[in-house]
């Protein structure tokens, strides 16, 4: 694995309504991960974080269809080109949310140096709506509808024309929470997804061996990783929690199957809200799980 890692904070709270998630980055650093990080001989080097707007003191003039599409365009814009350039440097950048709709920048960024990149998007949800499918014209609902090239062309253009990442490239792991639309998405697409029904039938380590056999002929392999894909139990801080989720010790398990693999080379921490959570347990959560996905029981 690459030991040469890059963080970027990205304080974004304006692809959904609960306002809060924007503190994200801040408690995942106060939970302890550059010092993790650093224990495990890993090279750390702290971007900070993006300029985000703040959205409380600005009107939402996109519609209620894509709220605040033209400034979450301009952070993913941001963002990509600080991706690109972290890759560039041959380095491993780690993004930390904020709210999902961050992926976009982060997958537009990424897809400047892979043809074939492989996404593993950790999530209850599907991200996988459009503005014609969307229930809440929130955009985190979106992005990975958005980098596999369907949805605003604003949104599906950005930093490079057209779709970021290939249909047969995803893994969706978690999920239990699709609307019509995003059914019919995986549906049409064919779209390889793990619910929870499948997760609890087949066991974790059984979900994770197919999906990186899956992923084996791609040239590098992103995880997605949205705390709310774990039970509300154990991640609370999220904005948009969803009961019956994968839990603490699967997530582990799930994490130390990618280390051993060796196929990660790029990932985004994302949903933490610490407004909603009970003593930043989420973000202790997330440090905790990006110490098995570097390695810490390789030790
Ligand atoms: N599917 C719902 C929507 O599009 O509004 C909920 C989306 C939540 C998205 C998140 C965080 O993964
Ligand atoms: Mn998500
Ligand atoms: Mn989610
Ligand atoms: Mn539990």
């Amino acid at each position: 694995m690459n030991k040469q890692l890059s963080i970027v904070g990205v304080p974004m709270d304006m692809g959904q309504m609960r306002r809060g998630v924007d503190m994200g980055p801040s408690a995942i650093r106060y939970a302890g991960m550059v010092e993790r990080l650093q224990e495990l001989q890993f090279d750390v080097e702290d971007l900070g974080d993006l300029y985000v707007e703040r959205s409380q003191t600005q009107t939402d003039d996109s519609g209620p269809k894509l709220r605040n599409l033209p400034r979450v365009v301009s952070v993913c814009e941001q963002l990509a080109g600080k991706v690109d350039d972290i890759v560039s440097r041959k380095r491993f950048p780690i993004v930390l949310g904020g709210d999902h709709s961050i992926a976009i920048g982060t997958l537009a960024g990424l897809s400047k140096h892979h043809q074939n990149l492989g996404v593993i998007w950790y999530d209850a949800h599907g991200d996988l709506n459009t503005e014609e499918t969307s229930p809440s014209g929130n955009i985190h609902g979106m992005p990975l509808a958005v980098s596999l090239g369907v949805g605003h062309p604003l949104l599906t253009n950005l930093y490079q024309d057209g779709a970021k990442i290939k249909k047969e490239n995803v893994v969706l792991i978690g999920t239990r929470a699709l609307d019509d639309g995003e059914k019919e998405f995986v549906r049409r697409e064919g779209i390889k997804v793990f619910t929870m029904h499948e997760i609890d039938r087949m066991g974790m380590t059984a979900v994770m061996e197919e999906t990186i056999a899956h992923l084996a002929h791609t040239d590098g392999v992103h995880l997605s990783l949205d705390l709310d894909a774990l039970d509300p139990h154990d991640a609370p801080g999220v904005g948009t929690p969803v009961i019956g989720g994968l839990s603490y010790r699967e997530s582990h398990l799930a994490m130390e199957m990618l280390a051993e693999s060796g196929i990660i080379t790029s990932a985004e921490f994302v949903e933490v809200n610490p407004i909603l959570d009970e003593r930043n347990k989420t973000a202790d959560t997330a440090v905790a799980l990006m110490g098995s996905l570097f390695g810490e029981k390789l030790k």
